[in-house]
This record gives structure tokens, sequence and C-alpha cells, in this order.
């Protein structure tokens, strides 16, 4: 069956695409761009959503571009709230400040709930129990920076308390927790250039107390992790990989004023995204959700809880096909590869699944041949499965120890819920440390 779903708000988006880049793009680019638009808006509209956060992540960026679809906003604020409901306790700060973002990011009647339940206090605690955490647990935080980035950009948007003082002793750019196995995390110091930019300008609207000494201490921290998000620009012009990108492009188009314009071009950034997602890189409705924005030139401080939510004038008549079974035709192949898990020793097994299975699958039937070597937990977050333990060993935040995936040896940049397996490949889950 192929449901035709109308969305006139396109014609804001096509207005988009051809107003930034006037000067270059033929006709047929423009229309493969819009193609690509309409591609990550359709997982968007018709992924299952089973998580608060996913739906949440879409929300907040369909109402951030101005993507304005009457049910399938109702259908998503109701996921977002039912899963904050009650729930609170049990929500990460980083969950709950995409909470308060996605109910909060324009004029709507369901920022009512924000208040009623007083979420933005609960945040507080919430970054509080974080900051705490570090402190007991030699500089760990309970989640991560990424999320305690997040956390302060929601309290500074959404009027919450934070100390200045705080923000600029904890977001130090030497600060170990932005960086994974000595690498810079791009996501992680993106995250926080838009926190801190907010912060500063609250400071400077003297929305917040705080000294000079301070408000120059944010301003080098964001001079320094601006030099270092642009320091991960590659030969093909992304910023991190391709899933750091949309934040990392967010954090550049909010800091300008920091590095001169020879340094980076956004427009090649971008022609870099879209090269991506023609090749169908943003399956996942988190991911999809976190480089609509960009794409659009819009970023997380756009977020306004006292202006009406942005919508389209334009009556363009577009529409998005339904394409549920973009999946390939199951194949009866069957294909082997080499598993094994690393601890200290390494206990490797062959095994056989059909051919575009997913590394998730391997696990499995690795498991179904021996429970005390390959029995493993997991849990599902937004971007899907994620490895708790495997052979009973569990990953813990205060030891900044996960379970890694890899082939071949290298890292690999998709969970094993995603990443499709190979005939013959060294499939490897190592015991590490970030
Ligand atoms: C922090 C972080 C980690 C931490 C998580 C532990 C911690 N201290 O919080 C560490 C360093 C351990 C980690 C590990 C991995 N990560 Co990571 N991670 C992140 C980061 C920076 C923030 C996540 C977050 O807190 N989100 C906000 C909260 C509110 O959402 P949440 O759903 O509740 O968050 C949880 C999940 O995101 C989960 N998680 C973290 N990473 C990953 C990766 C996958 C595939 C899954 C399913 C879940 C997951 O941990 C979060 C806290 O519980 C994101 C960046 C991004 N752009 O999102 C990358 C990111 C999600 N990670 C990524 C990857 C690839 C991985 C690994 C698969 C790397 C590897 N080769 O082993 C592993 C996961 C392996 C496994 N065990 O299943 C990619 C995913 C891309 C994709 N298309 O799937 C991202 C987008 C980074 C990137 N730019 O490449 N990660
Ligand atoms: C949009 O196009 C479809 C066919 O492509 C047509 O049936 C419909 O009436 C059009 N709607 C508007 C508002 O122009
Ligand atoms: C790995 O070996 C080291 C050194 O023998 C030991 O200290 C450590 O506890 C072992 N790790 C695990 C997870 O077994
Ligand atoms: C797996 O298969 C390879 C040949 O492809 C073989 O060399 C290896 O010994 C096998 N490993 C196990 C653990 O059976
Ligand atoms: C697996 O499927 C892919 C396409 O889906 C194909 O290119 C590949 O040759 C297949 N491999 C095997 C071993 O059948
Ligand atoms: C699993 O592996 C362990 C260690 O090699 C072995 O002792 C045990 O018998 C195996 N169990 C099964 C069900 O094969």
């Amino acid at each position: 069956m192929r449901q035709v779903h109308q969305l006139p708000h396109l014609g804001l988006l096509l207005f988009f695409i051809i107003s930034s880049q006037r000067c270059k793009t033929s006709e047929v680019h423009e229309q493969n761009q819009l193609e690509d638009l309409k591609a990550l808006l359709n997982i968007l509209v018709h992924s299952h959503y089973t998580n608060g956060v996913q739906a949440a992540s879409a929300l907040l960026s369909l109402r951030l571009v101005g993507i304005q679809r009457q049910e399938l906003q109702q259908k998503l604020t109701q996921e977002v709230i039912e899963h904050a409901l009650n729930k609170v306790p049990d929500l990460s700060s980083g969950q709950l400040a995409w909470t308060i973002m996605a109910l909060g990011a324009c004029r709507n009647p369901d920022e009512k709930f924000i208040y009623d339940s007083h979420l933005v206090q609960h945040l507080e605690e919430k970054f509080k129990e974080e900051i705490r955490n570090m402190e007991t647990h030699n500089g760990n935080p309970l989640t991560n920076y990424y999320q305690l980035s997040q956390d302060v950009l929601a309290l500074c948007l959404f009027s919450g308390n934070y100390l200045t003082t705080e923000i600029a002793h904890f977001f130090s750019p030497e600060n170990k927790n932005y960086y994974f196995g000595g690498q810079f995390s791009v996501d992680t110091g993106a995250m926080a250039v838009l926190a801190l930019t907010c912060v500063k300008g609250s400071i400077t609207n003297h929305q917040v107390e705080a000294d000079q000494s301070v408000m120059q201490r944010i301003d080098s921290h964001i001079r320094i992790l601006v030099k270092k998000i642009l320091s991960e620009k590659k030969e093909n012009y992304l910023l991190g990989n391709i899933y750091s990108t949309g934040e990392a492009i967010q954090a550049l188009l909010v800091s300008a004023s920091y590095y001169k314009e020879s340094e980076w071009s956004y427009q090649r950034t971008l022609d870099a995204v879209h090269k991506e997602i023609s090749q169908g890189a943003f399956k996942i409705p988190v991911a999809a959700a976190q480089i609509l924005p960009a794409l659009m030139r819009k970023t997380y401080l756009d977020v306004n809880k006292d202006s009406p939510c942005p919508g389209s004038s334009s009556n363009l008549n577009v529409s998005i096909p339904e394409s549920g079974s973009v999946t390939p035709p199951p194949s009866s192949s069957l294909i082997t590869v080499h598993y094994s898990v690393k601890i200290n020793k390494t206990d490797s097994t062959n095994v056989t699944v059909q051919n575009g299975s997913v590394f998730l699958d391997v696990m499995e039937k690795a498991q179904g041949q021996n429970k005390t070597l390959y029995g493993f937990t997991m849990k599902e977050t937004s971007w899907g499965p994620y490895i708790t333990s495997v052979q009973g060993l569990k990953a813990n935040n205060n030891d900044r120890t996960y379970w890694e995936i890899l082939s071949g040896g290298i890292p690999l940049r998709q969970g094993v819920g995603s990443y499709v397996v190979h005939d013959g490949e060294y499939l490897e889950i190592r015991w590490s440390k970030y």
C-alpha cells in the first residue's frame, strides 16, 4: 500500500535551500537536496517511536524547522509526556532536558506540562546530582558531558537556576569528560558550545549575575572548544564523523565571531552531509532529528518558549510517499563471520547468519552456542540497543568502562542494531575504557 502524505510546508524548506545557495547550484542540485530532506522527513514521520528521547528529539527538530503536521506532533507530544509522566525519577538528566526542550520549543499548549510538573526544578536537581557524582567519583558524572550540556542549555533557555561560577569551572576545555579514549568528542564539544553560548547571552543580558572574570572564562572556553571542533574538520568537510556533524554545524553557526570565514564553509559541509543522506546514513530517527535543524540553519538556541511556532505561508504541494518497505527482500544466502569477546583473554567463534544480518544477530547466535562465553545484556536507548554487559561484566560510568564494538580492529561508527555484517568479517566486542 502506498499512502501519500501531503507536506505543504516543504515549500519553506525549498525556499531555504534555494536562498542559501542561490549563487552556485543548478536546478538538479536543488531537486536532489529536496529529495534528501524528504527522505529525512519520511524517516521522522514514519518511524515507530519506542522511546521518549526519540520522540523528544523528533518533536524538537520538527518544531525548530517549522514543520507543522498536526497529527504527528500530537502523537509525538503524547509520547513525550507519557514517558515523562510519573517517570521523572527514572529519566537521566539529558533525557529530562530534551523533554523540556521539545515541549517548550515554541509557544504552544503543551508547555503547560513543563510548569505543572515542575520539570525545570527537577532538572536543577538532576544537574546537581551530576555535579555531586563528579565530586565523589573522580570527576565522572552520572551520565556524560553531552548530557550536562543539554542540562545547562535547557536550564538557560527555561529560566532555571545554575551557578555561572560552577559552569565556568566544570566546562573548561581541559576537562577529561570532553574526551573518549583521548580523542576529542565533537558531539560533546558542540553541545557544550551551544550551552555556553546561551549562558554567555544570559549574562550579557543581565538575566543572571556573574562577575567579569566568569564571563571571560566562559568566553575563552567557547573560543577553545570552537577551535577543537574546527581541528576535527575532515578532508570531506565533515566535522568529526557524519553523526557529529549536525551538532557541530549548530555550534559553528552560533559562534561565528570566534573563527575566520576562511576557516569554515557552511556550504561545503552541507554538501558533504547531503551526500551522506543520499547514501542512507540517517535511517534512525534520532540521527535524522540531530541533522535536520543544521540543514535549515536552525540551532537549539532558536528554542523560544515565548514565540509562536514557526510555520510556512507557502503552499507548495509536495507529498511524502510511504516507504516503510525500503528494507531489502530477505536473502536466503548464508554468510560466516568471526566473532570474539575480548576482556583480558579473547574467546572466539565462527558464526553463520543470514546475509543482511546485523551485529546483534551475530551476538545472539554466539550466545546460543555458549551462554557462559557469549551471554550478554543490553538496554534500549534512543540510538537502538546498547550493550551493557558481556560474560556478566557490566559497563560502569563511574569507572568509564564500556563495551566497544569493532570490525577488523577498527571501532564501528554504528551500534549493534544497525551495523550490517559481511561475509568473512572479524567482529569483536572489547572491554574498554573511554
Ligand atoms: C556519551 C556517548 C557514549 C558513551 C556512553 C556512556 C556514557 N558515559 O554516557 C560511550 C563513550 C561509552 C559510548 C559508546 C558507544 N558509542 Co556513543 N555516544 C555518546 C554521545 C556523545 C552522547 C549520548 C547521550 O548521552 N545522548 C543524550 C541522551 C539523553 O540520550 P540517550 O539515548 O538516553 O543516551 C544514551 C545512549 O545514547 C547510549 N549510547 C551512547 N552511545 C551509543 C551508541 C549506540 C549505537 C547506542 C545504541 C547507544 C549509545 O548512552 C547514552 C547514555 O546512556 C553520542 C553523541 C550523539 N550525537 O548523540 C555518541 C553516539 C551516540 N555514540 C556512537 C557510537 C558509534 C558508539 C559505539 C557504538 C562506539 C563503538 N564502536 O563501540 C559505543 C556503543 C557500543 C555499545 N556498547 O553498544 C554514535 C552512534 C552513531 C550511530 N549511527 O549509531 C554517536 C552518535 C557518536 C558519533 N558521532 O559517532 N558513547
Ligand atoms: C496536491 O496534489 C495532489 C495530486 O498530486 C492533488 O490531488 C491535490 O488536490 C493537491 N492539493 C493542493 C492543495 O493543491
Ligand atoms: C585483567 O588483568 C589485570 C591484570 O592481571 C587485572 O588486574 C584485571 O582485573 C583484569 N580485568 C578483568 C576485567 O578481568
Ligand atoms: C573459524 O574459521 C577459520 C577459517 O575461516 C579458522 O581458521 C578458525 O580456526 C575458525 N575459528 C574457530 C574458533 O572455530
Ligand atoms: C549478500 O548480499 C549482498 C547484497 O544484499 C550481495 O552484494 C552479496 O554478494 C551477498 N553475499 C553473499 C555471500 O551472499
Ligand atoms: C562453554 O565454554 C566453556 C569454556 O570454554 C566450557 O567449559 C563449557 O562447557 C561451554 N559450554 C557449552 C554449552 O558448550
